[in-house]
């Protein structure tokens, strides 16, 4: 018993969240620049709201988030100190490649983050790299509306093609898209999706779902050719629905829901678009266009392995008088009487990761890794920078006391875990300094005041203490 010696340990992160520096060493725009705190951010991530330049009235945390631009020496220093084996983290698109649709990459770009991978190699941390977290060069937005077109395969080749060679031996783990079905929910987030008043959303989300899931499989023909030795994951953004009664209706909508986003990996993975999708699209007048070849591509170049994000489970009800909703999440979901919530209403239920688990394994039989999990909370540090957080041991304990049990109990196959947001960095769903996650405190609050001064908290040694232990000691 126990998890495999090799098991990867550690923690994640994104560009765009953490890196700062938008705009040096050559860097262009990207979507993900442009979402602002406050109440504009839901419009914008939803893409209802064109935000396509800064302006005065909003503040935009991604500008300088974390500045890791400028600390990672001293990051990943203290991510060796916890015993990480892995390090998750994004290049940022837009620092490769400024506008997405330039003939020759940005040196300047290119060098940082072959200097980020040999500082992690320095100290044996294996680099998880996320080809896109989000990121959409803003340039191909303004010029080719991003992802509705199909150009944006190319471009998107061409940025993969450059980062394969380039890294070539230096990394070996990466993921395509970052919580590649968040295009439904946030198609700015996801896609770089901007609608227009009259537009067919639908009919746009899903033909630009299709140019991802193509470029996906290329990226991952090329990621093989170039080395044998890459594995090439998909991601999804994780979580089951529960039915909220017995009624078999409740039931059939749960697995309804849980659909719309197991389609994105059904064809990542089995390399097909399954039935249950053509019937849709052909219910609510949904037309893909397809060119000849794309459905041999995708059956052809299938993932290596299935990584998804997991913060909760989330609830359906066909019964139109349970209306009682959690707050604050990108998905909308009912309340689970069951369940305690985060400050955040992000209902809190580690089974739930276990079932997860099961339920991937028996539908791809692909290896998993979980590659984003934890909690967001208000953190209180003391004058040295030091918090007690116990709150964050405790969700983070049962979730790995639940994934143990799906590998150790129910023999699921799994790679590794990396905790989300293992230095505190901006909230994606909120672009919150405050909604913290971190092992490793940062002087930094909502308004992008604060020295930027990292500190330990309590979580940095237990979780020193659950690496070293590989899971035992908990
Ligand atoms: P935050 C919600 C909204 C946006 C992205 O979320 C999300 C989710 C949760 O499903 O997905 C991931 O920062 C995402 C990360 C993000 C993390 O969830 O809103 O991959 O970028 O930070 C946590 O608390």
């Amino acid at each position: 018993m126990g998890l495999n010696p090799n098991f990867l340990w550690g923690g994640a992160t994104a560009a765009n969240q953490t890196e700062g520096g938008y705009d040096l060493g050559n860097r262009g725009l990207a979507n993900v620049d442009l979402l602002p705190t406050g109440k504009d951010r839901a419009g914008v991530s939803a893409g209802k709201i064109k935000m396509l330049e800064f302006d005065d009235q909003h503040f935009y945390p991604a500008k300088e988030a974390i500045d890791m631009y400028h600390h990672y020496f001293e990051d990943i220093k203290l991510f060796a100190e916890m015993g990480f084996k892995t390090y998750r983290m994004s290049i940022s698109w837009s620092r490769i490649f400024p506008n997405g649709d330039d003939e020759q990459p940005n040196e300047e770009g290119l060098r940082f983050y072959e200097n980020v991978f040999l500082e992690l190699r320095k100290y044996n941390i294996e680099p998880l790299v996320t080809l896109t977290h989000f990121d959409v060069p803003v340039n191909l937005i303004k010029k080719y509306g991003s992802w509705r077109n199909r150009k944006m395969i190319d471009f998107y080749e061409q940025y993969c093609r450059t980062a394969f060679n380039r890294y070539k031996g230096l990394v070996k783990y990466w993921l395509t898209f970052n919580e590649v079905n968040m295009i439904l929910h946030a198609p700015f987030i996801g896609a770089g999706l901007c609608f227009e008043p009259d537009e067919n959303e639908e009919q746009v989300k899903y033909q630009a779902m299709h140019h991802q899931l193509v470029a996906s499989a290329i990226a991952t023909k090329i990621a093989h050719e170039v080395d044998p030795e890459n594995k090439i994951g998909c991601m999804l953004a994780g979580g089951n629905n529960y039915p909220y009664s017995c009624r078999p209706e409740d039931y059939a909508k749960a697995i309804e829901k849980d659909r719309e986003n197991y389609l994105f990996i059904d064809i990542q993975s089995r390399g097909a678009y399954p039935n249950y999708a053509f019937k849709k699209f052909a219910r609510e007048n949904i037309q893909i266009e397809m060119k000849q070849g794309d459905q041999e591509i995708l059956k052809q170049y299938t993932v290596d392995f299935i990584s998804f994000s997991y913060y909760s489970s989330r609830v359906v009800a066909t019964d139109s008088s349970v209306t009682n909703e959690t707050a604050g999440n990108i998905y909308k979901s009912i309340k689970n009487p069951y369940l305690e919530s985060s400050e955040w209403g992000w209902q809190i239920d580690p089974l739930g990761l276990r079932s997860a688990l099961n339920v991937l394994y028996d539908r791809y039989q692909k290896p998993l890794f979980i590659v984003e999990n934890g909690l967001g909370a208000v953190d209180t540090p003391d004058e040295n920078g030091y918090v007690e957080d116990d709150y964050r041991i405790d969700y983070l304990r049962e979730h790995i006391k639940a994934f143990k049990a799906a590998a150790e109990e129910d023999g699921v196959e799994l790679m590794g875990y990396t905790t989300w947001g293992c230095i505190d960095l901006v909230s994606a769903g909120s672009g919150e300094m405050s909604k913290r996650y971190g092992f490793i405190y940062v002087d930094r609050d909502d308004e992008g005041k604060g020295t930027l001064k990292r500190s330990k908290k309590k979580s940095f040694y237990w979780y020193q203490k659950v690496i070293e232990s590989n899971g035992e000691d908990l």
